[in-house]
C-alpha cells in the first residue's frame, strides 16, 4: 500500500452506493475538502449531501480521542489509557466465560465495517472468545432478499449486474425503496419507464409513470396479483421458462386464485394499475425489477422478495443482459458484510457454519480444530432479547451499530442492554449505545484507513486512508488484534489490513463469494473487481448469471409462496398502520449525521407524516406534537400533515429514538427480518409542540440503566 499522504481517491463512508471522492487537507485544524470522483459508475461524478459533508466528523470536536470506562457501576464514564481499557474488557469477558460458559460474551457487528474488519471480527468471535453469540444489523438490512436470491439463483448479490445495466432497462418496477432520499446518484441510473409500489408518493415516486400506492404490508399480495395477470394475459416467456428455470408449474398454480381483483381488495392498488404494470414490464424489450427494505423488512419478507422473483422469472428477466431482478443493498459495506462470517450462521466466503467441509476448510485457514469452532448463535433481535436473562449472553461487544436507536421495540432492548454485565462499544461517536456502555473504544474512521468495502454491485472497492488519525483513536481491526491477545489468542489476529485481506482471501476461496483473486493492487487498477474472482488472472463476474444460475443444475427456482397478513393487523384500539423509513439528510441511527450541523439544520428533529384527511379528523395540524402509541410503547413527534401517504397509514423516520419504541420484532421465520415496516398505532394530539420538542431533539444522554 501506499504510504499516507494527503488527498487520496476513496468512497463515502454511508451507503453502499459507495460513491467515490476524495479527500484533501489536513484534519486537524485545517480545511478538509471532499470532491466526486467520475471514474467510479455507481456515482460517476455525483454525490449527495451526506457525502459532500462526511468530512465534518473527521475534524470537528464531537468525535472521542480517548477510552472511557466507568469507575463504578452507574458512575459517570471517564477517559482511562488504552491498556487500562483492554485489560477491563478482556478480564471482565474472562470472567463472565468462566463463570457461565463461552456463549456468555456476544458480538454485534455491522454492515458499516470494511471487509477486513468484519472478517477478523467473526474470527475473533469464534476463535477468541469461542462464542457462538455473534451477528450483525445486516440482519435487519439484507437478510431477506438474501435468503430469497439464496433459495431462487443460489447466489445472493444484491445486484447480479453493474448498476449501469439499469439505464439500459426500458422499464423498472421498484417495490419499497426510495432511491431519490436514501442513494440520490443512483437516479442517474433510472432512465426508463419507472413504476413505484410505496404506501407513500415519495420523492422517487414523484418520477415514476406509475405510482402503486400499496397497503403496508401487502407487497406479497401484490406480486401474486402481478403475476396472476402476466400469465393470464401470455406474458410469460415459455422458452426462458422452460430452458432456465424449475417449479413454474406449482408457481403457476400458487397464483390460480390471485385473481386481480382479489389483489385489489387486499394490497388497495386498484387492478388497472396492477394491469398497467404488468404489461409496462412485459412489453419492454429489457425490465428489471428491484426491492427496497419497504417489501424485505416484513415478518414475510423472503417470501414477499420471492413473488417478486418469481414475477421476474416469468418474465424471463433474471439472466439477461440490460434485464433482471436485484435487490438495492443499504450500508456501505451491506454486501461485504453479509460474506465474512459476522453472521450467526456463516463463515467467511459466504459459507455456511454447519456444512462440515466449510467449517473444516475455515478452520484449517484460522489453524484451529474444526470441533473448536462453535455452531450458529442467535439472530440478531433474538440476541438483543436474551442479554442479561437467565441462559443469555451477560457481556456484549458492539463494533458498528446503534442498537438503541435502530433496534425494533427498542425500549425493550434498551432494557435487556442495561442488564447486561458488561457492554463493551466501539465507534468513534458517543452514540446512544455507547452512552450506555461500561467501556467505550474510540476508533479511526473511514478516510483514516485502508480496506475494502464491497458495493450494491458486488464490486469490491479500495478505501484508502486519506488522513493520520488522531493521537489516542485505534482501528477496530487493532482492537479486536489488541484483545485478543490479551485472551491469549493474538497469534493470527493483526491490524495490518492487507495482511487480514490476504487472509479473507483464502479463507474465500472456494466460497460462493470467492474473493481469491482480489488484490488491493487490482482493485485499484480496475476500479474495483468483482466477485467472484476465484484467480487473479480470473477476470472477476460482473454478471454472474448470464450463462446459468450457481444452483445444482444451473436452473434458477420458481418457490411458490402464500400472501398471509402482517403480525399485526390494524383494530380498533390500534386504528392506523405506521411505517417507517429514511431521510436524505440522516444515516440510520443518526449518530454521525445528527451531529453534523447543515444535515441537523436540514432535517432537525423527527416527525409523524400523516395523510391530511386523517389529520383533519383527529383534529391535528401541521407543527402540532402528536403521541403516537402502538403496543410497545409510544413516541411524540411533530405532525406534517399533506397528501403523500396513505390515509390509513402515519410515517417515521427511525433516525432518531422514538420510531423504534413503536415497531413490531415480529421476525420473518427464514431470515428472523424483524417488522420494521408495518405495525398498527393510535395517534393523538398532544399540544401545539412548544414545549416539548427539546425532548424529542435526541441529544445523546448518558447514564448507564436508562430506561426507555
Ligand atoms: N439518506 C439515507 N440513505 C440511506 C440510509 C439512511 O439511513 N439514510 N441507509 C442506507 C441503508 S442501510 C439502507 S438499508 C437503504 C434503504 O433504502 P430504501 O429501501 O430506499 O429505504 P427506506 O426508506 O427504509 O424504505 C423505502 C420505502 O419503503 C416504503 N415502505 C414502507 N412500508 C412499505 C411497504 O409495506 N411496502 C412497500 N412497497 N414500501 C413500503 C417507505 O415508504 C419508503 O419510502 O438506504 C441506504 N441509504
Ligand atoms: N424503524 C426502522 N428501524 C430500522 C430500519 C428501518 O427501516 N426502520 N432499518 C434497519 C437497517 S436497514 C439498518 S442497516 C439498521 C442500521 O442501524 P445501526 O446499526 O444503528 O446503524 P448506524 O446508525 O449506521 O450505526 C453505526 C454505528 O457505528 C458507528 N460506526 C460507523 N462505522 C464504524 C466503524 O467502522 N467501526 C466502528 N466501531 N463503528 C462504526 C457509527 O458512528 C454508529 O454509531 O437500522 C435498522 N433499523
Ligand atoms: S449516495 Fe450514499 S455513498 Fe453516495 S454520497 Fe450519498 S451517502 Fe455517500
Ligand atoms: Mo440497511
Amino acid at each position: 500500500m501506499a504510504p499516507v499522504h494527503l488527498g487520496e481517491a476513496t468512497h463515502c463512508p454511508y451507503c453502499a452506493l459507495q460513491c467515490g471522492m476524495y479527500v484533501r487537507g489536513e484534519a486537524a485544524g485545517g480545511t478538509l475538502t471532499i470532491t466526486p470522483r467520475h471514474d467510479i459508475p455507481a456515482n460517476g461524478g455525483g454525490l449527495c449531501q451526506k457525502g459532500w459533508t462526511a468530512g465534518e466528523l473527521l475534524t470537528g470536536g464531537v468525535r472521542l480521542t480517548t477510552p472511557l470506562a466507568r469507575a463504578r457501576r452507574g458512575g459517570p464514564l471517564e477517559p482511562v489509557s488504552w491498556d487500562e481499557a483492554l485489560d477491563r474488557v478482556a478480564g471482565a469477558v474472562r470472567d463472565l466465560q468462566t463463570a457461565h460458559g463461552r456463549d456468555a460474551v456476544a458480538v454485534f457487528g455491522g454492515g458499516g465495517l470494511t471487509n477486513e474488519k468484519a472478517y477478523q471480527l467473526g474470527k475473533f468471535a469464534r476463535v477468541a472468545l469461542r462464542t457462538s453469540q455473534i451477528d450483525y444489523n445486516g440482519r435487519f438490512c439484507m437478510s431477506s432478499a438474501a435468503a430469497a436470491a439464496n433459495r431462487a439463483f443460489g447466489m445472493d448479490r444484491g445486484l447480479p449486474f453493474p448498476i449501469t445495466d439499469i439505464a439500459e432497462a426500458d422499464a423498472v418496477l421498484m417495490v419499497g425503496g426510495n432511491v431519490a432520499e436514501t442513494m440520490p446518484p443512483f437516479l442517474r441510473h433510472l432512465r426508463g419507464t419507472l413504476i413505484v409500489a410505496d404506501p407513500r408518493e415519495t420523492r422517487t415516486a414523484r418520477q415514476a409513470r406509475l405510482h402503486l400506492k400499496v397497503t403496508p404490508g401487502t407487497d406479497l399480495a401484490l406480486g401474486l396479483g402481478l403475476l396472476h395477470i402476466a400469465i393470464t394475459e401470455g406474458y410469460a416467456d415459455r422458452d426462458y421458462i422452460a430452458a432456465r428455470t424449475t417449479g413454474f408449474t406449482e408457481a403457476r398454480a400458487s397464483v390460480a386464485a390471485w385473481w386481480p381483483e382479489r389483489a385489489e381488495r387486499v394490497t388497495g392498488v386498484p387492478v388497472a394499475a396492477m394491469r398497467e404494470a404488468v404489461r409496462l414490464l412485459a412489453t419492454a424489450d429489457r425490465a428489471m425489477i428491484l426491492t427496497g427494505r419497504g417489501a424485505e423488512q416484513q415478518s414475510k419478507g423472503v417470501d414477499t422478495v420471492t413473488a417478486f422473483i418469481n414475477l421476474a422469472l416469468a418474465l424471463g428477466l433474471p439472466g439477461r443482459e440490460g434485464s433482471g431482478y436485484g435487490c438495492v443493498t443499504g450500508q456501505g459495506n451491506g454486501q461485504g458484510g453479509r460474506e465474512h462470517g459476522q453472521k450467526a450462521d456463516q463463515l467467511p466466503g459466504y459459507r455456511k457454519i454447519d456444512d462440515p467441509a466449510a467449517r473444516a476448510h475455515v478452520a484449517a485457514v484460522w489453524g484451529v480444530d474444526p470441533a473448536e469452532l462453535p455452531g450458529p448463535g442467535r439472530s440478531a433481535y433474538e440476541l438483543l432479547d436474551a442479554l442479561g436473562t437467565d441462559g443469555g449472553p451477560r457481556g456484549l461487544l458492539v463494533f458498528g451499530s446503534n442498537p438503541v436507536v435502530s433496534a425494533p421495540r427498542a425500549g425493550h432492548v434498551t432494557e435487556r442492554l442495561a442488564a447486561l454485565d458488561l457492554l463493551v462499544v466501539s465507534d468513534f461517536v458517543l452514540s446512544e449505545t455507547a452512552a450506555m456502555a461500561d467501556v467505550v473504544l474510540p476508533t479511526t474512521q473511514w478516510a483514516e484507513e485502508h480496506g475494502t468495502m464491497t458495493n450494491l454491485e458486488g464490486r469490491v472497492l479500495l478505501r484508502r486512508q486519506a488522513l493520520t488519525p488522531p493521537p489516542g483513536v485505534r482501528s477496530d481491526l487493532a482492537i479486536v488484534a489488541g484483545l485478543a491477545t490479551r485472551l491469549g489468542r493474538g497469534e493470527g489476529f493483526s491490524d495490518d489490513p492487507r495482511t487480514v485481506f490476504d487472509e479473507l482471501r483464502r479463507a474465500s476461496a472456494g466460497g460462493v463469494a470467492d474473493y481469491s483473486g482480489i488484490t488491493y493492487e487490482r482493485i485499484a487498477r480496475e476500479t474495483g473487481v468483482f466477485w467472484p474472482a476465484p484467480a487473479e488472472d480470473h477476470p472477476g463476474t460482473p454478471r454472474p448469471f448470464l450463462d446459468g444460475f450457481p444452483t445444482p443444475g444451473g436452473r434458477a427456482r420458481f418457490v411458490p409462496v402464500e400472501h398471509r397478513p402482517p403480525a399485526e393487523e390494524i383494530d380498533d384500539d390500534y386504528p392506523y398502520y405506521l411505517t417507517t423509513g429514511r431521510l436524505l439528510a440522516h444515516y440510520q441511527s443518526g449518530a454521525q449525521t445528527r451531529r453534523i450541523a447543515a444535515l441537523n439544520e436540514a432535517a432537525p428533529e423527527p416527525y409523524v407524516e400523516l395523510h391530511a384527511d386523517l389529520a383533519e379528523r383527529l383534529g391535528i395540524v401541521s407543527g402540532d406534537l402528536v403521541r403516537v402509541t402502538s403496543r410497545r410503547g409510544s413516541a411524540k413527534a411533530a405532525a406534517r400533515v399533506g397528501r403523500a401517504v396513505r390515509h390509513d397509514t402515519v410515517f417515521m423516520p427511525f433516525h432518531w429514538e422514538g420510531a423504534n419504541r413503536l415497531t413490531n420484532p415480529a421476525l420473518d421465520p427464514t431470515s428472523r427480518m424483524p417488522e420494521f415496516k408495518v405495525c398498527a398505532v393510535r395517534v393523538e394530539r398532544c399540544g401545539d409542540g412548544a414545549d416539548e420538542r427539546d425532548e424529542m431533539a435526541g441529544t445523546p444522554r448518558a447514564g448507564r440503566g436508562r430506561q426507555a
